[in-house]
């Protein structure tokens, strides 16, 4: 018990690290809203690519629906990035520049390694290949995720989550 009280410190002081999201440098590319411990930007948290590509991230090679033959996806975990903002919930809704938005539970981030991709094959999405960020569940871990309850959560053009309780 004796160690318990300066193990407890160590967590706290490492926590207490990440309670700043610094500002972004670059163009908004996306934006959370909802209940935040880090918000950077009038009360929401707002991210530049350099900003997402600095989470912790994945990069895996799969097929999807949208796309021909095997192709790369790589980007922060959603659950990274929901935990830069500190996001609290267990919805989400995921918006996207067309209007198009899809819900989806907080719990596809944490139990999954759901992606937020920033590149296909390498390069950064243009709004007309689906970016700038695109939602990629790991259909290459999970072929059973391969279904149309996960395509309809695959949002791309994303411009925003909203992060509801
Ligand atoms: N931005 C955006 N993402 C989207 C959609 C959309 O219309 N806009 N449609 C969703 C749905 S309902 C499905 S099933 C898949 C596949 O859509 P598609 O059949 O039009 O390719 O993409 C999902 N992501
Ligand atoms: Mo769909």
């Amino acid at each position: 018990m004796k160690r318990a009280l300066p193990l407890l410190a160590v967590f706290l002081l490492a926590g207490s690290q990440v309670v700043a999201l610094e500002p972004p440098q670059g163009e908004v590319i996306l934006t959370i809203s909802g209940k935040l411990d880090h918000p950077n930007r009038d009360g929401q948290a707002v991210f530049d690519l350099a900003m997402l590509e600095a989470l912790a991230g994945r990069a895996a090679s799969m097929e999807t629906p949208w796309t021909e033959g095997e192709i790369q996806f790589s980007g922060p975990l959603l659950r990274a990035v929901l935990a830069a903002a500190g996001a609290h919930g267990q919805e989400m809704t995921v918006k996207a520049l067309n209007g198009y938005s899809a819900d989806v539970p907080v719990n596809d981030a944490y139990g999954l390694d759901t992606m937020l991709a920033t590149r296909i094959a390498g390069k950064p999405m243009s709004v007309r290949e689906k970016g700038p960020l695109m939602l990629v569940y790991p259909f290459d871990q999970d072929a059973s995720l391969y279904n149309e309850r996960y395509f309809s959560r695959s949002v791309w053009q994303i411009q925003s989550i909203e992060v509801a309780p």
